[in-house]
């Protein structure tokens, strides 16, 4: 199964992934988390990627579009893979259809999962009392909500023409989230 978790900062995207890599079999391919682990590491790339992230930009197109094309030509990626933050661009989607194509592969679903403004904001400011994201504060999950709506959320529209969109309520229990997509995925 190839899938797609589609949906604003804080909505769930990570958390259900990890969730269903365990129920499917298949890798979570998060860029958020890929990113993250490049500025850890100090990488080149970690280096150019920090600071766009810290103020709540989107990477370059060209960036994440190569580190999703390496990754998914990984061989535990044959049996599916859960796409996690990514795409996040019509031009990360349009990229991302070409890939497949190349490999004669299909995305199965695009899962999006909504929220309203006011708990985005609540769940990431809840987090950032744990974690150490320099994006998890009041004023950059603003602006990262904005990028969404301007930049992501006509992704809905661009899968629904490809009749792939399945929404869930992701204001519900995180168990209950996890349900409605297996529902939805008739699994
Ligand atoms: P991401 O790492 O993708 O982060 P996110 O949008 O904040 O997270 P997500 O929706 O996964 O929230 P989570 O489950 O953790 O992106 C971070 C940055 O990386 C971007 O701003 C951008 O700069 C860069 N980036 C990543 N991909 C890119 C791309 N393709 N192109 C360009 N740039 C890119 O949930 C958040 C919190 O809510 C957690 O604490 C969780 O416990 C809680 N929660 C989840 N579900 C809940 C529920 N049902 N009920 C209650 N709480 C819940």
């Amino acid at each position: 199964m190839r899938l797609i978790l589609l949906g604003p900062p804080g909505a769930g995207k990570g958390t259900q992934a990890k969730i269903l890599v365990e129920a499917f079999g298949i890798p979570q391919l998060s860029t958020g988390d890929i990113l993250r682990a490049a500025i850890a590491d100090q990488t080149p790339l970690g280096l150019e990627a920090k600071a766009i992230m810290d103020r709540g930009d989107l990477v370059s197109d060209a960036i994440v579009n190569g580190i999703v094309s390496e990754r998914i030509d990984a061989e535990d990626c044959r049996p599916g893979f859960i796409l996690d933050g990514f795409p996040r661009t019509i031009a990360q989607a349009q990229a991302l259809d070409k890939m497949l194509a190349e490999k004669g592969l299909k995305l199965d679903a695009v899962i999006e999962l909504t929220a309203d403004a006011d708990e985005l904001v609540r769940r990431v400011i809840q987090r950032s009392k744990d974690s150490n994201r320099p994006d998890d504060n009041p004023d950059v999950i603003r602006k990262r909500l904005d990028v969404y709506t301007t930049s992501t959320a006509p992704l809905v529209d661009y899968y629904g023409q490809q009749g792939l969109v399945k929404t869930v309520d992701g204001m519900a229990p995180v168990e209950s989230v996890t349900s409605a997509i297996k529902t939805a995925l008739g699994k």
